[in-house]
């Protein structure tokens, strides 16, 4: 008997900017993904541009993030491939998709409102034709009987933000509120579970854990965003009070190296830092007790009012969601190599895991771990987001794809959450990433592919970006008809 309640989330989760394609269609405005090149495992993605007075190309290489230099001027060039413009096409393909996870029996979508669709510009101006885009794709959800679930930021923030110093400006927060206020008055009564922030803790991670001086930046950008996260649910339930408004982070579990208690001080320090922090200040609505610990090794005071410290505590989440794809490592020893690759963190191997194609480690234990330690903690209902594997799948001649791989990893992961809910944690949904094929967000391939549906594209924009049904497609479709019993 599995653990699963009735009204269980059975769900899939995409992303505007790796998915939805048409970016220069529709009035929509430009992100700085729309500059960013192809990348592998082996090589970054970049991003293009010049710099004033100079048309010669320029490449920012993506690797642990990195900022654009001063004059530099982002720059789509002809002879570049750019991935996320296309995507795969969701914008063309919506009723389709939809009418193919209908069919799949999906209870939730995940996906994003690119905020450049809707303010494409510094005007303040609505673009029409965007809110109109995301009503009639809500219609389709509602009609295939699919409960949205809407990211309001999803690694997207306009061009014209950025431009203007991006979260590292206060002025950003009223943007973003105004953003939210159309959005939430727009599809009310269509829309009822929000996300405000996809992974807010990423930027946390681009950097080494074990140096002693912080850059004050990602602090200062994320202090920004957590409090426009609390007025996005303060007025999220203004305007409707049926309104689930969430908080999202990177789902980084990390294990001491050994139980030498320095890697075990070491890890807790990991934790704190990467995800509690985060969900302290969102779920509970106030800085964790070792923010001054972090704070005193910025080399910046931190612009902090104390009106923001009531934000925070007036607009606290209805629930806590986050990814999860591998587990981490930590230690104290830094002469221990640092030759794992995963979901936004690098660190040490874990000789007990697995790993996949692209050095991420296979840990469905570690979800079972990491829900109860965040139910724990916060004891509000979570959504698992974000989970799966990214594989390189066979479209074979008669159009079948067979991807074993995949529902085992997910079997797997199913049966993690089972016992977790066995253990009384209240998880309410689990949307699967990339349920149709879309652009990796780390390397920009194709070819690394997450979804229960086949899109025939390849690494260089090449295909008819028509859909096939994998086998883990009618495997999921019999989890979610069983509600899990048959897996
Ligand atoms: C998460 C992002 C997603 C997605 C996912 C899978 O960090 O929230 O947008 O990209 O990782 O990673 P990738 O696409 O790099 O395989």
């Amino acid at each position: 008997m599995s653990h699963f309640k009735k009204d269980f989330f059975w769900g899939g989760a995409t992303a505007a900017n790796q998915f939805e394609g048409g970016y220069n269609e529709g009035g929509r405005g430009l992100i700085l993904t729309d500059f960013t090149t192809a990348g592998s495992y082996e090589k970054p993605r970049g991003i293009t541009y010049r710099i004033r007075g100079d048309n010669s190309k320029h490449l920012l290489p993506q690797m642990m993030g990195g900022a654009l230099p001063d004059g530099a001027i982002p720059t789509i060039f002809e002879d570049e491939y750019y991935p996320n413009h296309v995507a795969v096409d969701f914008y063309h393909h919506y009723k389709e998709d939809i009418a193919l996870l209908g069919e799949l029996g999906l209870k939730m979508f995940r996906m994003s409102i690119a905020w450049s669709r809707i303010f494409p510009d510094n005007s303040g101006q609505v673009n029409k034709e965007g809110v109109d885009f995301y009503r009639d794709v809500f219609n389709e959800l509602r009609k295939n009987h699919i409960e949205p679930l809407v990211t309001i930021s999803h690694y997207d923030t306009p061009l014209w933000v950025e431009e203007k110093g991006g979260w590292l400006n206060r002025e950003t927060v009223s943007y973003f509120e105004k953003f939210c206020e159309v959005i939430f008055t727009e599809f009310k009564g269509q829309v009822k579970y929000w996300i405000t922030f996809n992974e807010i803790n990423s930027q946390l991670m681009l950097f080494g854990q074990q140096s002693d001086i912080r850059p004050y930046e990602p602090y200062q950008r994320l202090h920004y965003q957590f409090v426009a996260a609390a007025k996005a649910v303060t007025i999220g339930h203004r305007i409707d009070q049926e309104n689930k408004i969430g908080c999202m982070v990177g789902g980084a579990l990390s294990y001491p190296y050994t139980c030498h208690p320095k890697d075990v001080i070491e890890n807790m320090i990991f934790e704190q830092e990467d995800v509690y922090y985060c969900l302290d200040v969102q779920v509970k609505g106030k800085y964790p007790h070792f923010s001054q610990r972090v704070w005193d090794r910025l080399n910046r005071q931190l612009d902090v009012t104390e009106d923001d410290l009531k934000t925070l505590l007036s607009g606290k989440s209805d629930f806590l969601s986050f990814s999860y794809y591998c587990s981490f490592v930590t230690t104290h020893d830094t002469s221990v190599e640092n030759d794992a690759m995963g979901n936004l963190h690098l660190g040490p191997k874990n000789k007990y895991l697995e790993y996949s194609e692209w050095g991420w480690s296979l840990d469905p234990d570690g979800l079972r771990f990491f829900l109860n330690d965040l139910y724990g903690r916060y004891e509000v209902p979570i959504m698992i987001v974000e989970c799966g594997l990214g594989a390189k799948d066979v479209l074979e001649d008669d159009k079948t794809v067979h991807d074993p791989y995949r529902i085992d990893y997910l079997r797997r992961h199913i049966e993690a959450i089972d016992k977790a809910l066995e253990d009384g944690v209240n998880v309410i949904a689990l949307t699967t990433w990339g349920c149709i094929d879309l652009i990796s967000g780390s390397t920009g391939e194709m070819s690394k592919r997450y979804g229960f549906i086949y899109v025939d594209r390849d690494d260089l924009g090449r295909g008819t970006l028509n859909r096939y049904r994998k086998d883990s497609f009618f495997w999921y479709k019999k989890v979610i008809a069983s509600n899990g019993e048959a897996l």
